[in-house]
């Protein structure tokens, strides 16, 4: 006999106890959060699918590892390990430790950029384009077009569209494009991923024209692990040795470690570039700390060595994904409308079609991911015209063909039960959704707005 059902590899040795509240507990706190699901406070949630970031469950050998934090100042045992595991799993030859993903980000921009530049990415991320443009880049969208499409069912909606990157060397040259940002398993199309073939077809042309490939790799596995199931030759690879081969075609990397390697905090900027990497060592010690601890404890470098291990494991992969696609599926089952194809690290509800009482300007994402907290407790994030925030120069809102509500799954902390409660609940919401009613901003902050923002219900 074969099973063919999955089950988490590990088994459950602590637990933290979580809380129901009653309706009229959360249409209070909603309204004290201004309708922003990041202003809720955590005591608060019943299931917290806001993010996957910083909120994993760690292993007790990542635990075993904090009691061996080596807090030295300069030096840290802990950081020798953290750079020779990059060294051996993703083959970056120099690390830099950051607090977390953003600092990573805000030194490769500013060593990587000049003014009036020109930054290619496969869709945009918050934080990753406000560093680029404090830099002085304009951020360019080279994704293909089916990553804007929430029902393609392009099994690589990560793809970079190679014609629009040789349209922007045309207009703007070569020489005013440092580096295309690519990111595994796009966060913003919805945690989808690129092949290696089209990753390779951009090294050839990145090649003829000089122009380097920076790679977010804040949830590199994921992408892998669908590279493993759906492209062509990879089938019996191995998730760790296509990682290997995915990051070898590019020139460095930024991550936020608290996706795929399951820490609470930490991130790193992995470079080839000897000279680039004395540049980056000089931005370090100015913005996260010295360069063998950048913004991280000992004892997280230690965590942070041993999740990167464990991340990469293949049957630790297909739970995960497996986890997200139980989700998806009972949605898709009940007839909601979600991003297809499933995610990597979430589902995303299409909540244009599902409040199409609402134009865009009364933000549905956002009224969505409100109402489906007060419905049930499960705190979401809005992923659609709030978050795609205002373009600097001219003030307008970015334009955001997706309007999504974004049901993150945290890495080995909830269990299938709390997956079907979480889909009864959106299923529950779709019976009364045209009664859930539009929003409109009464604080908007000038930058990454959906942080802090706040709203009322329009009259
Ligand atoms: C996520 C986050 C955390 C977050 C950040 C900004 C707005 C809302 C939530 C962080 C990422 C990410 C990618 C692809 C860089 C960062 C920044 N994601 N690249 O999805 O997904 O990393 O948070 O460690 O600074 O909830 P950082």
């Amino acid at each position: 006999m074969t099973i063919t059902s999955w089950a988490e590899p590990y088994k459950i040795k602590m637990v933290e106890l979580i809380r129901m509240t009653s309706r009229q507990e959360r249409e209070k706190a909603i309204r004290e959060a201004g309708f922003n699901t990041f202003l809720l406070k955590s005591e608060d949630v019943y299931i917290d699918l806001l993010t996957d970031s910083g909120v994993g469950a760690m292993s007790d050998r990542q635990w075993a590892g904090m009691m061996t934090g080596d807090e030295a100042y300069a030096g840290s045992r802990n950081f020798y390990h953290l750079e020779e595991t990059i060294r051996s799993c993703y083959g970056y030859k120099y690390t830099l430790p950051t607090h977390q993903g953003r600092g990573a980000e805000h030194i490769l921009s500013k060593i990587m950029i000049k003014p009036g530049d020109y930054v290619p990415g496969n869709m945009y991320f918050t934080t990753t384009r406000l560093h680029q443009e404090l830099a002085g880049a304009t951020f360019v969208d080279v994704i293909i077009d089916e990553a804007h499409d929430p029902v393609s069912d392009h099994p690589f909606k990560g793809n970079v569209d190679l014609a629009k990157v040789t349209a922007l060397i045309e207009r703007v040259g070569a020489e005013k494009i440092p580096y295309i940002c690519v990111a595994t398993c796009v966060n913003m199309a919805g945690g989808q991923p690129i092949s290696l073939a089209n990753l390779r077809a951009l090294r050839e042309l990145c090649d003829a024209s000089g122009i380097k490939i920076m790679h977010d790799m804040t949830r590199v596995a994921e992408n892998v692990f669908f590279i493993q199931q759906r492209e062509e030759g990879y089938r019996d690879k191995t998730v760790a040795e296509i990682t290997h081969e995915l990051c070898s075609l590019t020139d460095g990397a930024t991550m936020s470690a608290k996706k795929d390697a399951m820490v609470n905090i930490g991130g790193f900027l992995a470079l080839n570039d000897e000279i680039l990497y004395e540049q980056a060592c000089e931005q370090v010690v100015i913005y996260e700390g010295l360069h063998t601890y950048g913004g991280m404890a000992g004892r997280d470098m230690e965590a942070l060595a041993i999740g990167i291990r464990e991340s990469l494991c293949d049957d630790h992969m297909r739970a995960r994904i497996g986890q997200v696609e139980y989700l998806g599926k009972k949605l898709i089952d009940a007839g909601v409308p979600i991003v297809r194809p499933i995610g990597g690290h979430a589902i995303f509800l299409d909540a244009r079609a599902i409040l199409p009482h609402l134009s865009q300007a009364q933000f549905p994402a956002q009224a969505l991911a409100a109402a489906l907290y007060v419905e049930s407790g499960v705190r979401t994030m809005e992923r659609g015209i709030v978050s795609a925030g205002r373009n600097p120069e001219t003030g307008a809102n970015y334009g955001s063909r997706l309007e999504l509500v974004r049901m993150t799954i945290p890495r080995r902390v909830y269990t299938q039960s709390h997956m079907d409660v979480a889909a009864e609940a959106v299923i529950d919401l779709m019976e009364r959704a045209e009664q859930i009613r539009g929003l409109e901003f009464t604080y908007e902050p000038s930058c990454l707005r959906f942080f802090m923002g706040r709203f009322k219900t329009v009259a």
